[in-house]
C-alpha cells in the first residue's frame, strides 16, 4: 500500500511538469486531487490495511496530496504568469514610433494667391469690397460705357441668364457699386471675385476665373500715383525691386488705359521662357476712370479724378510658380494642387 501511494505520488508529479496549458492542468488535478481522483480512490482503500499502519499511511497520504496541491498551485501560478507575459508582448505598443501624419488640408492655390494680394493692397490702405456674380447688363456693360451694340461688349463673351442678366464678365461692376455706395467719398478699395466668360478653355484662358479689381477716387487722383501703387504691389508680389512699363489699350471705360507689364521675373527683362522672349510680362490692364463712369457713380468729373485696374490672379500665380496650364487650376487634381501647400 505504501508503495502504491508513493508511485502514485510520483507519477503525478511527473505528469505535471508535462501539463503544458490551463486544460491539461486542469485535468492533471481532476485525474489526481479531485474527489475521484486515483489519490481519493486510494484513501477508500485504507481501511483495508491492519489498523496500526493506517494513521502512517493516512499520514502519508495526505503528505504526498498536499505536496501536489503545492506543486500545482506553483504550476498553475507560473503558467498564468506566462501568459500574461505572451499576451503583454503581442499588445506591445511603440510609443517612440511617429504617429500617423494628419492631413489637415490646405488652402486653393487661387485662395492663396488672393489672400496675398488682398493682403498687400490692405497693407498700402485699401479696403475689400465684395459685389455680384450674377450682374445685371446695366452694371457689367452700360454704366461702364458700354451702350447696348457697343462693338466693345464683344471683348466679353457673355453668359447670360436672361435678357437683363448675366454672370459677370470682370470684375470692373463692382466699381460702380463701390462708387454708388461711397460718393461723394473718396474711395480706395480692391474687389476680389469670380467671373465667368463664354470662351473656349486653352492653357491661358479659363471660362471661368477670377480678377482683382482696384479703383481710387479721389481728388487730384493721378496716372503717376496708379504706376507707383502697381510698381510697389508688384515688388511685394513678385520680390526684387519691380519695374513697370505701362503700354497704350483700350478699356470703354478708362481714359486713357494701359496694359500695365513688369520686367520678367526669370531673366530681369532679357528674354526667356516665361515672358517668350519679350522681357516683360502683362500683369494688368488698368487706366483713369472714365468722365462718363465718374458720373455713373456719382461723383463729378470736374471735381473728382479715380484710376482703376483689373488683374487675373491665376495669371500671377502662373508666374510666380512657373505654371504651364491655367487648366491645372479647376480640375481637382490633387497631385497639382497638393504642391502649393504654404499657409493663407
Ligand atoms: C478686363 O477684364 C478689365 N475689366 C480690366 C480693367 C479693369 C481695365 C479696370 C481697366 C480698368 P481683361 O479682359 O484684359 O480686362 O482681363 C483682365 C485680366 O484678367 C487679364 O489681364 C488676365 O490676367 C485675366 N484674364 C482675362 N481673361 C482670362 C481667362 N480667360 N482666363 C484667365 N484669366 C483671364
Amino acid at each position: 500500500m505504501e508503495q502504491k501511494i508513493r508511485s502514485l505520488g510520483e507519477r503525478a508529479h511527473a505528469e505535471l511538469g508535462a501539463a503544458v496549458d490551463a486544460g491539461a492542468l486542469e485535468a492533471w488535478r481532476v485525474e489526481h486531487l479531485g474527489r475521484k481522483g486515483a489519490l481519493a480512490a486510494l484513501m477508500t482503500q485504507l481501511g483495508a490495511v491492519p489498523k496500526e499502519d493506517r494513521p502512517r499511511l493516512g499520514a502519508l497520504a495526505n503528505d504526498i496530496k498536499s505536496g501536489l496541491q503545492a506543486s500545482f498551485d506553483r504550476r498553475l501560478a507560473a503558467l498564468e504568469t506566462e501568459r500574461r507575459r505572451a499576451a503583454e508582448a503581442a499588445e506591445r505598443v511603440d510609443v517612440t514610433l511617429p504617429g500617423a501624419p494628419p492631413n489637415p488640408g490646405r488652402l486653393h492655390l487661387t485662395t492663396q494667391t488672393l489672400r496675398r494680394i488682398c493682403r498687400i493692397f490692405h497693407g498700402m490702405g485699401f479696403e475689400i469690397f465684395e459685389s455680384p456674380e450674377v450682374e445685371s447688363d446695366q452694371y457689367n456693360f452700360e454704366l461702364l460705357n458700354m451702350p447696348q451694340h457697343h462693338p466693345a461688349r464683344d471683348m466679353w463673351d457673355t453668359f447670360y441668364v436672361n435678357e437683363t442678366t448675366l454672370l459677370r464678365t470682370h470684375t470692373s461692376p463692382g466699381q460702380i457699386h463701390a462708387m454708388k455706395g461711397r460718393a461723394p467719398e473718396p474711395i480706395r478699395v480692391v474687389l476680389p471675385g469670380r467671373v465667368f466668360r463664354y470662351e473656349a478653355v486653352s492653357a491661358r484662358s479659363e471660362f471661368m476665373f477670377y480678377q482683382v479689381e482696384g479703383i481710387v477716387v479721389g481728388r487730384n487722383v493721378t496716372m503717376a500715383q496708379l504706376k507707383g501703387l502697381l510698381e510697389s504691389f508688384a515688388s511685394q508680389m513678385y520680390g526684387g525691386k519691380r519695374r513697370l512699363r505701362l503700354r497704350g489699350s483700350y478699356f470703354p471705360f478708362t481714359e486713357p488705359s494701359v496694359e500695365v507689364d513688369m520686367d520678367c521675373i526669370l531673366c530681369g527683362g532679357k528674354g526667356c521662357r516665361i515672358c517668350k522672349g519679350a522681357g516683360w510680362l502683362e500683369i494688368a490692364g488698368a487706366g483713369m476712370i472714365h468722365p462718363t463712369v465718374l458720373e455713373n457713380g456719382g461723383y463729378d468729373p470736374a471735381e473728382f479724378s479715380g484710376f482703376a485696374f483689373g488683374m487675373g490672379p491665376e495669371r500671377i500665380a502662373m508666374q510666380v510658380h512657373g505654371i504651364d496650364d491655367i487648366r491645372y487650376f479647376y480640375s481637382n487634381d490633387l497631385r497639382f494642387l497638393a504642391q502649393f501647400s504654404a499657409g493663407a
